[in-house]
């Protein structure tokens, strides 16, 4: 279908609406019959990168750069992992995350697709980094409730402690309800809705928002959801965390 120089996407200086009619795929350096749409970048500003990856069959991936680590979350077929010591098999709604500087490969069979988060460590005087890989599936992960609401559930997928310098979560809505206020906060996201939808406010836009729509919320992005027409809406989403203000 020709959109006629029409799309939902809409870039900001301090937020981003990436809706899926604009994707661009382009190449890996090192990975071999694999794509990647890049959505988030610091070529727009921000400290991380948040990208959706297809990798094909027979496909195999490469290291992040020195110092980064690195988050993938498996949305479509399956991949193998292999940590050093064994080869992990990931399926939809399972995770893995590298620490910065620890070997890894990863190759597929078949086709498959990821969200891939990648950040600089942050190193904190006194705590030793990360050295573990971690592997999970979603709801090995507990649900709460936020602030208080049944029907807003969170899920932290890595651990809230120092040694961590981002956090991805599991978000979840029941149709109706929404962010109990408008969040303006120093920390930045990356996130993917991928169920149900509903409006997001970034700044001063209202953005209608559904499954596959992407959004960066810089630092102080006045931020505000309101989950619509679905029993349930789900989104992914990034946040650096534990550190000072200058180095957040
Ligand atoms: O973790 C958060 O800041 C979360 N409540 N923000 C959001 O969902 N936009
Ligand atoms: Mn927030």
């Amino acid at each position: 279908m020709n959109h006629f120089g029409q799309t939902r996407t809409h870039i900001a200086r301090n937020h981003a609406f990436i809706a899926p009619d604009g994707h661009v795929w382009s190449n890996l350096p090192g990975w071999t019959n694999s794509q990647a749409a890049i959505f988030i970048s610091p070529h727009m500003g921000a400290k991380f990168t948040m990208s959706q990856v297809k990798m094909g069959a027979k496909a195999t991936g490469a290291m992040p750069l020195p110092g980064h680590q690195r988050f993938m979350f498996l949305i479509k077929g399956h991949l193998w992992f292999n940590d050093g010591q064994k080869e992990h098999r990931l399926d939809p709604g399972w995770f893995a995350y590298c620490p910065a500087d620890q070997p890894h490969t990863f190759r597929t069979t078949k086709e498959c697709e990821f969200i891939l988060f990648e950040k600089p460590y942050v190193p904190l005087a006194g705590v030793e980094p990360p050295r573990e890989f971690i592997f999970a599936y979603e709801t090995d992960r507990p649900s709460t409730p936020f602030m208080g609401d049944q029907d807003a559930q969170l899920r932290l997928l890595l651990p809230d402690t120092l040694p961590f310098d981002m956090a991805i979560n599991l978000f979840t809505f029941k149709a109706g309800t929404t962010l109990p206020y408008v969040e303006t906060h120093i920390m930045e996201h990356g996130m993917m809705m991928l169920d149900g939808g509903g409006i997001y406010r970034l700044e001063d836009n209202w953005y209608p928002i559904q499954a596959g729509d992407v959004l960066w919320m810089g630092p102080y992005c006045p931020q505000w959801f309101a989950a619509l027409g679905k029993p349930e809406s789900t989104y992914l989403y990034y946040k650096n965390i534990n550190r000072d203000a200058f180095v957040l």
